[in-house]
């Protein structure tokens, strides 16, 4: 859009104004986020408004993204950044005398996801948008995000992530749009009047969902899309009375929180409850919208495509199967066509422990309906397949079986596709943990990588670096990410890889800047940081980067004359609370962090930083100041991992397992410009096969790995009694389920290299631009058009080159 400075900074003074009837000069940060929030929503309104008008217009088909889970991060700048405006607010802003850093960071960061997952889904949300798709999200408005993380002695501490004290300056609240969601009660088939079986209920718990549309600003083509979050309410028309207190807690317990679990399904019932109140709220939504434009029910597959984030929403298979019957008399079978025309499902994991079963006793009582019509989807399953399969094949692989509603199954069995997010992770997939369903459905199994969205990544989180790239190749990469690859043009251009350092400099004063005033640990600008920011997890192996820290320490203790590379270590890393072990490895890390940076021997040549309470927004900060990316999943376990893309954009170099996206990762940039080490996936599943890992050996035949372990059990490391034991004996007495052991010999050996290559600053600079030039292809905008092409069926309007 359009944006005079004086018009804005004229409206802008107004809205401050008018909101809170004061002056500029007398608002806080706080304030005039609000006010500016509000004014840019106003700006964007048009937008908003013809979007969805256009799309309707079109007939457009239009894909709902559901997930469980967003992590949509500030959206001040990326809203200003696709509106074109940005340059225009901070100068106007900044002629206030008003501080734009300032006011962006008191915007609270929307914690609604735990980590890939969530994050992945927003990316998609930024490209549909941007790429002129008709795109909508569909999720729950939790009122407290994923807890806020402190250290308190350097163990974890949860907080509530109170994120919606001062609203929501985004949103807009449309109750009118709100429907019924049923839980529980009685439910029978009764024949109508016009011949029809519909249910009846009787007692049932009913909910009100009321959506808050959130606008996704797509990049400079005056798209806005909508993200649709539901909060759960008490029915407004109903006796009031009628609801206990029980049935009132109930409600508004549904989404008060968002569960703090990545890879451990629980199995609780709320959180069965969660995901059928946005499945079936989302679901009733769009079978609405579609009828405002179509008689009938036969072209509900080609304008709507429903996408299923992981199997937290595969309610929405019955769901609408429940609709087309119950409301709109369709037979079963031309239901159940319609229905898995419509979905697909991705799968973001192989870890057995995060697959979803529910007990049907529970899911029967809570969903007697949707109960039903799984029970009906699953006898008509076994009764097609057993002919050709065998009663063996399709016992291990229908929706129900051993007690339990199997979700990733019925999420297969009611989609028509089906996906891994990076090209292992699909063969493993199809391999071993959906072997069976892939024989069955093999036209279902595809592939589709992940991807990021590099406006929020590489424009907006490292503006000088964009600007170095424009300034060499022009701002069409901005448009066309892939495009960055000119840039290896000046792999040898001396001035443009001493910029590029430079630029790196600046980024990690930034951070050098953060890290004193919140952490109070000075940390030097020209050390290699090494960087590993994730969800805290053991198959994500942050202890063998701490075993690293470990033998660096130990090494300087050993020779205190010998010159060393300095080195900032950065961790970035939530364990689940219940999560024991996890937790563990992050007192352990935090306890070694206070050995290392309180040792006057060790001066400033070693720093560990474990970043408390990471998220969007710090990953925002940490991830441009990076020289190496940890990516060090024991290989098989990790689907694809972002973060890995993420760094590479920004020029670090991955120290890489072959595992997930990271093979993508080495092939795209040349495996000369990163440091892989460790076991295949083949390797892995070897061991496996043959049972025949020893930990031990591993440990018996290297005295320097005998005496690193020693410092968890010996007092080398204080404060640690109870955790270095447990996180010991998870690696000699339990035979190290992840491979540690196995990998840190060559791991060691890639570290040093790494110290050794960073002396050489023209080969390190144009390893980093190698990284950064081909880092292109891992844009989401590539990504989501394959999905819009492949699995959706949806066009979209920007042509990618
Ligand atoms: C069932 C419940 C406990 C559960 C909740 C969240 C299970 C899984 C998850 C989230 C999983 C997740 O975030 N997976 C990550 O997805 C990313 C996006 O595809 C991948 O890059 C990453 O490798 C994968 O771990």
């Amino acid at each position: 859009m359009k944006l005079d400075e004086t018009k804005f900074t004229m409206d802008f003074i107004n809205e401050v104004k008018a909101t809170y009837a004061i002056d500029v000069k007398d608002s806080s940060p706080l304030e005039q986020l609000m006010a500016l929030g509000n004014l840019i929503k106003r700006y964007d309104s048009s937008n908003w408004k013809n979007t969805s008008k256009n799309y309707r217009q079109k007939d457009a088909k239009q894909v709902y993204y559901f997930s469980i889970e967003f992590l949509p991060g500030r959206l001040m700048k990326s809203n200003l950044l696709n509106l074109g405006i940005l340059d225009t607010v901070r100068d106007g802003l900044d002629k206030l005398g008003l501080d734009f850093e300032k006011i962006c960071s008191s915007e609270p960061d929307p914690g609604l996801g735990n980590g890939g997952l969530g994050r992945l889904a927003a990316c998609y949300m930024d490209s549909m948008a941007s790429l002129g798709m008709a795109g909508n999200g569909n999720g729950i408005r939790y009122r407290y995000g994923l807890f806020k993380q402190v250290f308190m002695n350097g163990y974890q501490v949860e907080l509530p992530d109170d994120w919606l004290r001062n609203g929501n300056v985004w949103e807009i609240r449309r109750e009118n749009r709100a429907c019924l969601v049923r839980f529980g009660g009685h439910v029978w088939l009764q024949k109508q009047a016009d011949g029809h079986l519909r249910p009846v209920y009787d007692h049932t718990d009913d909910v009100l969902p009321v959506p808050y549309d959130v606008g996704i600003v797509g990049y400079h083509n005056d798209v806005t899309n909508t993200m649709r979050l539901w909060s759960a309410e008490l029915p407004p028309s109903a006796d009031q009375t009628f609801y206990n207190q029980a049935q009132r807690d109930r409600i508004d317990q549904i989404t008060e929180v968002l569960y703090p679990d990545d890879s451990n399904a629980a199995g609780r019932s709320l959180r069965l409850r969660q995901e059928y109140f946005f499945s079936s709220a989302g679901v009733q939504s769009i079978v609405r919208h579609y009828f405002l434009d179509h008689l009938s029910v036969n072209e509900f597959a080609r304008k709507v495509a429903i996408h299923i984030n992981d199997t937290h929403p595969t309610l929405v298979i019955p769901e609408l199967m429940r609709i087309l019957l119950d409301e709109y008399d369709c037979p079963w079978d031309k239901a159940w066509q319609l229905t898995v025309a419509t979905m697909s499902y991705t799968n973001h994991t192989i870890m057995q422990e995060a697959l979803e079963t529910w007990p049907i006793d529970m899911f029967k009582g809570m969903l007697p309906r949707i109960y039903e019509i799984v029970e009906e989807i699953d006898r008509r399953y076994r009764e097609e397949k057993t002919p050709i399969f065998g009663e063996n094949t399709v016992d291990k692989t229908a929706p129900l079986g051993n007690g339990q509603v199997r979700m990733a199954y019925l999420a297969v069995i009611g989609s028509h596709s089906v996906n891994g997010v990076a090209p292992l992770h699909t063969e493993l997939l199809k391999k071993d943990v959906l072997q069976d369903l892939y024989r069955i459905y093999p036209e279902r199994f595809n592939n589709k990588t992940n991807g990021i969205a590099s406006r929020r990544w590489l424009q907006l989180a490292n503006e000088p670096l964009s600007n170095l790239i424009d300034s060499k190749i022009g701002e069409t990469w901005r448009y066309n990410p892939k495009q960055i690859q000119t840039l290896s043009a000046f792999k040898d251009d001396d001035d443009f890889l001493n910029k590029l350092e430079a630029v790196k400099i600046e980024n990690k004063k930034q951070l050098a800047k953060y890290v004193d005033e919140e952490l109070g640990i000075k940390i030097r600008t020209d050390a290699i940081y090494d960087v590993q920011i994730k969800r805290l997890h053991a198959y994500k192996r942050q202890l063998l980067h701490a075993l690293e820290i470990i033998r660096e320490y130990l090494d300087i203790k050993d020779h205190p004359k010998k010159d060393v590379i300095p080195r900032v270590h950065f961790f970035g890393a939530k364990a689940a609370p219940s999560y024991h072990y996890a937790k563990s490895v992050i007192k352990m890390i935090n306890a070694l962090a206070e050995l290392v940076n309180n040792d006057k021997a060790v001066e400033d040549k070693l720093k560990v930083v474990f970043v408390p309470n990471y998220g969007v927004s710090l990953g925002e900060l940490i991830i441009p100041a990076a020289d190496i990316s940890e990516q060090i999943s024991t290989a098989s376990k990790e689907a694809s991992g972002t973060s890995n893309m993420k760094l590479m954009t920004n020029g670090a170099l991955s120290l890489a397992t072959m595992d997930g996206a990271n093979i993508d990762i080495v092939q795209a940039a040349g495996k000369e410009n990163e440091y892989t080490f460790g076991l295949t996936a083949d390797d892995v599943y070897g061991y496996y096969h043959r049972g025949d890992y020893h930990a031990a050996q591993f440990y018996d035949s290297n005295p320097e790995l005998q005496r690193i372990l020693e410092t968890f059990v010996d007092g080398t490391i204080p404060g640690i009694s109870t955790e270095g034991r447990e996180i010991y004996d998870s690696l000699l007495r339990y035979n190290d389920e992840y491979f540690v052991l196995a990998d840190y010999a060559e791991y060691v050996q890639k570290q040093k290299q790494i110290s050794q290559d960073f002396t050489d600053k023209k080969v390190w600079e144009q390893k980093s631009l190698a990284n950064i030039a081909a880092s292109g292809t891992f844009s989401a905008d590539y990504a989501v058009a394959r999905y819009g092409e492949d699995i959706w069926q949806v066009p979209y309007d920007r042509v990618l080159k």
